[in-house]
């Protein structure tokens, strides 16, 4: 069996996704996700110019040396422009094998570890009161899990806060927001959301918090004491995690559960993390962190010490790394959670799937493959539109961590 072609597609349902669709030989194609939020032209050229050129002739079944070729090979390791072109050729040919075997992809990866798999959504409001009762409308949507958001009085545009309860979406101009940011002044008002949280719908739910990598690691420690005593499922990215040792400050302070790895490429962002038992949850996810064959090798690292999977599902990693997470999740033995945001009625028509959502929980489909296609002609309808991510500055202006 061989590679007979490669091809990127780019389009904007909504908002902007980057796919690789892979043809054999057999007939037999493969799709791939990816789309890096912002960054997306850089992760199109590395795929045209530099790997698409190498795939072709190659035999789609040699899964794990196609990924050593494409990263030792590369000469230059890791990154996530690198990273996400390799994650969606891997993705890509998993698709293919899953659908030369007529399986879906979770049976390829040894079969199903639970029937269902628990999500988290975003609940978010312009201050306390409102929060509390979005929370409530994902408490009367099934939700077992939920984070929860709010707006900060005195800063402007705070983080995670959207325009409705269902849709949140950062991206949002072609050149970066200028959002605020006041760390005295979440320290004070966000542990009150979670006690009015507790105090309002008790202590049934999980509930999380993403600190957005805004803290310093004594300023991380100190949220999460304060937040102790309302259990929290996890508290993310309470501090920038370039550093890993940093973390060692924030663990000997608290024990509100401490969750990491969004933004993370490889198994050596996280190694000393895992390690040393510094975190809870690891956050890394197939397009972030090189496909299903890097990504299977994190988790088995990470069941060592107890470290659970809760794999990063906003909205810019397209129904393709949703589906294909589905399938992780529903393998993957220390599975703890899955993000889920939903897409924009736009994308889920550009993108068949078969997972679906009820009471809180998703199930993957039993289609051979991940059971995510795309719509060719309906993407085209839908050309690129540059959005940047938001940048974050502090009230005398010195720039943040957004
Ligand atoms: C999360 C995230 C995201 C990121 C986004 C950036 O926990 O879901 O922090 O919302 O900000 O993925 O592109
Ligand atoms: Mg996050």
């Amino acid at each position: 069996m061989k590679i007979t072609s490669a091809k990127v597609i780019v389009t904007c349902p909504g908002r902007n996704f980057v796919t690789l669709k892979i043809e054999t030989d057999q007939g037999v194609y493969g799709i791939g996700d990816a789309t890096l939020n912002g960054r997306e032209k850089a992760v199109v050229a590395y795929l045209e110019d530099h790997v698409i050129p190498c795939l072709i002739g190659r035999d789609p079944g040699r899964i794990e040396d196609t990924w050593q070729y494409l990263y030792r090979g590369a000469y230059w390791r890791r990154g996530p422009v690198t990273m996400r072109a390799i994650a969606a050729v891997d993705v890509a040919l998993w698709d293919i094998k899953a659908k030369m075997a007529g399986m879906p992809l979770y049976q390829l990866l040894g079969g199903r570890s639970r029937d269902k798999v628990m999500v988290y959504g975003h609940a978010n409001g312009a201050d306390i009161a409102s929060t509390v009762e979005a929370v409530g409308r994902y408490i009367d949507m099934g939700y077992q899990a939920i984070r929860a958001q709010t707006g900060i009085p005195g800063v402007e545009k705070a983080y995670g806060v959207g325009r409705g309860d269902m849709y949140y979406e950062p991206a949002d101009a072609a050149l970066p927001t200028e959002t605020g940011w006041n760390t005295a002044k979440a320290l004070d008002y966000i542990p009150k959301l979670f006690a009015k949280l507790r105090d309002t719908y008790g202590y049934e739910h999980h509930l999380l918090h993403d600190g957005h990598h805004r803290y310093t690691p004594l300023e991380a420690a100190q949220m999460g004491k304060a937040l102790e005593p309302f259990r929290l499922f996890w508290f993310e990215d309470c501090t920038p995690a370039e550093n890993q040792e940093a973390f060692k400050l924030v663990r000997q302070h608290t024990t509100t559960p401490l969750a990491v790895g969004e933004i993370f490429n490889t198994i050596w962002d996280c190694k000393d993390l895992i390690q040393n038992q510094l975190i809870d949850y690891i956050r890394a996810t197939i397009v972030g962190a090189g496909g299903v064959t890097h990504l299977k090798r994190i988790a088995d690292l990470a069941s060592l010490y107890q470290v659970r999977t809760g794999c990063h599902g906003a909205t810019d990693l397209s129904p393709v790394t949703m589906g294909t997470a589905l399938h992780f999740d529903t393998w993957v033995p220390n599975f703890g959670v899955q993000e889920y945001m939903r897409h924009t009625p736009e994308t889920d028509e550009v993108f068949p799937h078969d997972y679906s959502f009820a009471k809180g929980y998703m199930t993957c489909g039993e289609n051979p493959g991940h059971g995510v296609d795309i719509d060719e002609a309906l993407a085209a309808k839908y050309p690129y539109s540059p959005a940047q991510l938001p940048v974050a500055r502090l009230e005398d202006g010195t720039m943040w961590n957004w």
